[in-house]
């Protein structure tokens, strides 16, 4: 048996790591993937993957793309009667998902910020047309105001190490003690600024990213961050699917605990 994975660009730490985490388990299994990846984000290049992948005769579909609601109901009725799991659609998608708690992500970020004394904090945001970038945003904006508390910059960035250290300079102009980072790749941007700039992290401005990839632990100092489990996402995806094959998956969302992972980027 064959499961199809439709994914946003492979060249992403994160996506390509839930794709290894998924075709192990699949192995696991005894299923093989297929993989068809998308170079932009873009509604009908994600149709069209899903129908290759539907005529190469997968017998269930997951889509890791970030998705509005209507896009992804879309896709789930092209797929049907075959099961599909989303992996990056906001709570009020009527279709079978598996995602992290943004929510819960955000803010335990902002909480160590703030465990920590720092109180003028910069918000370096993910691609604001991905769903899990604006409910980090908005998690991040919910906990602050808890706090009484408005972030002293914002920005925007595309996931990517070079628009991490693009943005960092621009935030540095508002002198935060603390930037809470969308994504580990834009952190290590942010550290290579803050580098060049002279500016000692954490001693001076602590830093914290989102994901907790393979390397992170290796970045210089080894970073501070909220980690997202894909290996137990790829197996919990997996096996929501292949259950989804005899047992149709009603629609609704099952949300993955994440947690801080403490390093040297923060005190
Ligand atoms: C999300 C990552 O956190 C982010 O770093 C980026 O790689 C993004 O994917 C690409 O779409 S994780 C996703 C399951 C919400």
């Amino acid at each position: 048996m064959t499961l199809g994975l439709v994914t946003t660009t492979l060249a992403l730490h994160a996506p390509s790591q839930i794709a290894a985490a998924m075709k192990i388990r699949a192995s696991q299994r005894g299923f093989s993937v297929v993989i068809s990846m998308l170079d932009e984000n873009l509604p009908e290049a994600c149709h069209a993957a899903v129908d290759n992948l539907l005529a190469q005769r997968v017998d269930g579909v997951l889509i890791n793309v970030p998705l509005e609601e209507e896009e992804a109901e879309r896709l789930a009725q092209r797929c049907h009667p075959l099961p599909t799991l989303f992996l990056d659609v906001g709570p009020q998608a009527r279709v079978s998902s598996l995602v992290f708690d943004a929510f819960a992500g955000a803010r335990l970020a902002v909480e160590h910020m703030l465990a920590l004394g720092r109180r003028r904090i910069a918000l370096l945001a993910g691609p604001q047309n991905a769903v899990s970038a604006r409910l980090r945003h908005d998690g991040w904006l919910a906990a602050l105001s808890q706090a009484d508390l408005e972030p002293c910059a914002v920005a925007q960035g595309d996931w990517s190490a070079a628009s991490g250290y693009q943005q960092c300079h621009a935030l540095l102009a508002s002198r935060p003690e603390a930037i809470i980072v969308a994504n580990d790749q834009m952190a290590l941007g942010v550290l290579r600024a803050c580098a060049e700039r002279g500016i000692n992290v954490p001693e001076a401005l602590s830093v914290i990213g989102y994901d907790d990839t393979a390397d992170s632990a290796w970045y210089s100092p080894p970073l501070t961050t909220i980690r997202q489990n894909f290996r137990e996402l790829g197996e919990q995806a997996v096996d929501g699917l292949v259950a989804g094959l005899t047992q149709p998956p009603g629609a609704g969302q099952r949300v993955l605990p994440v947690s801080l992972v403490e390093r040297r980027t923060t005190a």
